[in-house]
């Protein structure tokens, strides 16, 4: 048996709309890349952000030293949120912020361990795609 979907809603707060009523959605997603359904399935599509940054420069003065590790470390136990950039403070480039991340500065400055993932040498944008923000980044700019 196979079934057919003849229609759609969506859902405002509590306003449910046919999706016959509505215009249809772009062919494209928001890369330009041809979307392979058109049917809206409750997903969402985020504009990643291409501000350019320094990876680890994370109080974003042009310079990497132990105050961008304690920067990091203020950012994850201290509750300060005063942050632009959270791309800058993922120093190992997993898409996430903790304390590796802290450890990883501290092991660039200190221990040898060689440069931080790109971009870190010029300003640049992320080359892995994550869910962390990069509002600005003065120094790049
Ligand atoms: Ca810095
Ligand atoms: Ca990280
Ligand atoms: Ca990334």
């Amino acid at each position: 048996m196979s079934r057919r979907c003849v229609n759609h809603a969506y859902r405002f707060d509590d306003e449910e709309v046919l999706a016959d009523k509505l215009p249809p959605p772009p062919r494209e997603d928001i890369r330009g890349t041809e979307r392979l359904y058109l049917v809206d399935i409750g997903a969402y599509e985020v504009l990643l952000t291409d501000t350019p940054f320094k990876r680890g420069d994370t109080n974003a003065d042009g310079s990497l030293n132990i105050a961008d590790a304690i920067r990091i470390l203020g950012y994850l136990f201290s509750g300060s949120r005063l942050v632009y950039c959270l791309k800058a403070l993922d120093a190992n480039d997993d898409g996430g912020v903790n304390i590796a991340d802290a450890v990883k500065v501290l092991g660039h400055l200190f221990g040898g361990e060689g440069d931080l993932p790109d971009p870190f040498a010029a300003c640049g944008s992320d080359p892995t795609q994550d869910e962390l923000s990069c509002d600005a980044f003065p120094p790049c700019e």
